[in-house]
């Protein structure tokens, strides 16, 4: 057994058996009540799934296994001479809870490099789509037809005993890592490069192989694939596509069904493909005013025509963040090593200042301050990489790291399925006046 799956499996294990004595003493314990507002308000906040990889704090945003995002800026492994994290180094985390050394992280991309062998069922089913088709509906396809090689699947359909589950999970999320980004590349260079692929090359790591194959040469291209890839790789559970992959996975459904389901979720507007919105909006904005280096007034102005239009300013506002994202400072501190002196960049830092207080003077906007997704457009625009419509693949296939390392504990977990009640309006309704007449 490999070194990675040797210690998930001890860890696993100790817990499982930590939370069985847990639920057998404080099962009744309650951790939280539910409040009328919240069942008709999207569940907002109701704490009501376990999640180990990651967890969200309202105001220090995004903490893996306890680490914010600087102190896995400066923990996590580099590559030689880099700056920024491997995205080995957070998967490794996620699993584990422990933060590899360099040795177990060359090994880890030694390890995916091997795994990346991409089955023909995956390039024929993508090749037979219109290149028109939205790169995140190519990239949901293409993750079903990785399917095909599926481990847990043919195990289970082999009779694999309940005990096993943890171990075919392991090896599919370790396969499925490592083929993403090589369907992801096939998709870009397929929709937008008239399909002139690009060669994998073998000595790079993980992010930096899949830079590469969408044909973003050079180590500063690379640090921003490293730190992009890294910094989307989780926010706790209860996120739409994480959600998603945590419900499919519990019909035990496969790591690849689970996994093409989030990206279905990732696909709307309200989550993941905001980061394309974002930069479509930045650059209309540029169009409309004829400049790409508008004035505070005149961003202003674009601005509260937006808002009349009835529109939400894309890459502000989050469900459960009321403080700036620490994502989007990763990105500006990367910028500004950079990129200062890009235009679009600069207007990405102008709307820091400018959008907030024009939100918070609506005075119904929870969160003012700018998500993940207000910033990773501009730098990718910076590299060459303009198809804004083909942003939410690369959110993805970071996504890819968390929705595996969290598929694998639930399974380790032998968490069930999921099945939480519904109500109707009637009901409550009828609930409400059976309260009120009682009182
Ligand atoms: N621009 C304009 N209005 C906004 C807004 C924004 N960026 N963010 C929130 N609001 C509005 C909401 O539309 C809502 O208005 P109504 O009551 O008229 O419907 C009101 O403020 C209250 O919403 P909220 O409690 O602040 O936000 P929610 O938790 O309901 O929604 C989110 C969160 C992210 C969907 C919302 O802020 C939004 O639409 N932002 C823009 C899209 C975006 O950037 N999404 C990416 C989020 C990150 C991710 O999940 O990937």
């Amino acid at each position: 057994m490999d070194e990675l799956k040797e210690i998930f499996r001890q860890k696993a294990h100790d817990l499982k058996e930590k939370i069985k004595s847990l639920l057998k003493e404080h099962g009744n314990v309650k951790i939280d009540e539910v409040r009328l507002e919240q069942a008709f308000g999207g569940m907002r906040g109701i704490q009501s799934m376990i999640w180990e990889t990651s967890l969200l704090d309202a105001q220090e945003g995004i903490k893996f296994r306890g680490y914010t995002i600087p102190q896995i800026q400066s923990l996590l492994p580099k590559a030689p001479d880099g700056q920024e994290p491997l995205p080995e180094g957070i998967f490794w985390l996620m699993l584990t809870g422990e933060i590899p050394t360099a040795t177990q992280i060359q090994w880890l991309s030694d390890e995916w490099e091997r795994r990346a062998v991409i089955p023909a069922a995956m390039t024929r089913a993508l090749d037979a789509l219109p290149p028109e088709v939205h790169p995140m509906t190519q990239f949901s396809i293409a993750i079903n037809a990785l399917q095909v090689d599926s481990i847990f699947a043919k195990k289970y359909d082999e009779g694999m005993p309940k005990s096993d589950y943890w171990d075919a999970t392991y090896e599919d999320a370790m396969n499925l890592i490592a083929r993403i980004p090589f369907a992801a590349a096939h998709i870009y260079r397929r929709t937008f490069k008239n399909g002139v692929h690009i060669e994998a090359d073998r000595s790079l790591d993980w992010a930096a192989n899949y830079a590469h194959m969408l044909g973003l040469e050079g180590e500063e291209c690379y640090e921003m694939m490293r730190l992009y890839q890294t910094i989307h790789a989780d926010h706790e559970g209860g996120n739409a596509s994480a959600h998603t992959a945590h419900l499919v996975g519990s019909t035990l459904s496969d790591v690849y069904l689970s996994y093409a389901a989030a990206m279905n979720a990732l696909a709307g507007p309200l989550h993941g493909l905001a980061n394309q919105e974002v930069i479509k909006w930045i650059f209309e904005m540029v169009e409309a005013l004829g400049t790409r280096q508008p004035t505070n007034d005149q961003i202003a102005e674009y601005i509260r025509q937006t808002l009349q239009k009835g529109q939400v300013i894309p890459g502000y506002g989050h469900a459960v963040l009321r403080q700036p994202d620490p994502r989007f400072y990763a990105q500006k501190r990367f910028s500004e090593r950079y990129l200062e002196h890009d235009d679009i960049i600069q207007i990405v830092w102008k709307l820091f200042d400018i959008v907030p207080p024009i939100l918070q003077s609506l005075g119904k906007v929870s969160n003012p301050w700018p998500n993940v997704d207000a910033h990773s457009g501009a730098m990718l625009v910076h590299y060459g990489l303009n198809e804004y419509n083909y942003y939410t693949v690369l959110f993805g296939v970071s996504r890819s790291l968390g929705v595996m390392a969290a598929q694998c504990w639930a399974r380790a977990l032998g968490f069930p399925l999921e099945r939480p009640k519904s109500l109707t309006s009637e009901w409550v309704f009828d609930f409400v006046q059976h309260n009120n007449d009682h009182k």
